[in-house]
C-alpha cells in the first residue's frame, strides 16, 4: 500500500484576508505542515485562474459573486475574482511547506472551471493527477486543504471514481458553507465510501 497526501488549494485568496477567504483557512497550515511528515509522497495543488476566467461573476453583466449560471458542462457559481495566474493571492500561504513532490494547477482555461484535482468541472477533462498517482503505484490517498464543501470534495469523490482509497482529514480543512454545501458534501462523500475523520 503506497499513500499520498493531496493538499488542496492552501493559497492567499482562500485564507483571512483573500479574495474568497475561507473562514479560518489559515488555521490549518500548521496541522498540514504536520501532517506532510507522515506521508513519503505529497502534492499541492493551486487554483490558478487566468484574469476574465469564466467562473469569476465581473465576467458575467449583471451577475454578483455567489450567483449561479448555467455553463455548456452544466450549473456554476459564480466566484469573486480570486486565485488570478501569478498574483499574490494564488501564492501558496507563506508558512505552508512547499517542498512537495508535485504542484499541480487548475482551471486555468478560460471557459471552465475545475474544483476537482483529478477531472475539470465538465468531470471528463483529466488534469493528469490520475496518470501521476498510479503510475507510482498509489493506491490511499488522504486529502486536506481548502475548501471542504468545494474542491476537497470534488477531489474526493473524483478520486473514489478513480478507485483510490479516500480518506479527507477534516482537521485540517476548513469550508465555505454556502447554503448548506458543507452538510451535503459531508454526507456525499460518506454515501461514497470517503472516511471522513473528524
Ligand atoms: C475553490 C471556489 C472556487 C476551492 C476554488 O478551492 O474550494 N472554491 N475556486
Ligand atoms: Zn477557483
Amino acid at each position: 500500500m503506497a499513500s499520498a497526501l493531496i493538499v488542496i488549494d492552501v493559497q492567499n485568496d482562500f485564507c483571512p484576508g483573500g479574495a474568497l477567504a475561507v473562514p479560518e483557512g489559515d488555521a490549518i497550515v500548521e496541522v498540514i505542515n504536520d501532517r506532510m511528515a507522515s506521508f513519503e509522497t505529497v502534492v499541492l495543488t493551486q487554483d490558478w485562474h487566468p484574469a476574465g476566467h469564466s467562473s469569476f461573476a465581473t465576467s458575467h453583466a449583471g451577475k454578483q459573486p455567489f450567483d449561479s449560471i448555467d455553463m455548456p458542462y452544466g450549473p456554476q457559481i459564480l466566484w469573486p475574482d480570486h486565485c488570478v495566474q501569478s498574483s499574490d493571492g494564488a501564492a501558496f500561504h507563506k508558512d505552508l511547506r512547499t517542498d512537495a513532490d508535485l504542484i499541480i494547477r487548475k482551471g486555468f482555461r478560460a471557459g471552465i472551471d475545475s474544483y476537482s484535482a483529478f477531472f475539470e468541472n465538465d468531470q471528463t477533462t483529466p488534469t493528469g493527477l490520475d496518470g501521476y498517482l498510479k503510475s507510482r503505484g498509489i493506491t490511499d490517498l488522504t486529502l486536506v486543504g481548502l475548501a471542504t464543501d468545494f474542491c476537497v470534495a470534488f477531489s474526493a469523490l473524483d478520486a473514489r471514481t478513480c478507485g483510490y482509497c479516500v480518506t479527507v482529514d477534516l482537521a485540517a480543512c476548513r469550508g465555505i458553507d454556502l447554503d448548506g454545501s458543507l452538510a451535503a458534501a459531508l454526507q456525499k462523500m460518506r454515501t461514497a465510501d470517503v472516511s471522513v475523520l473528524g
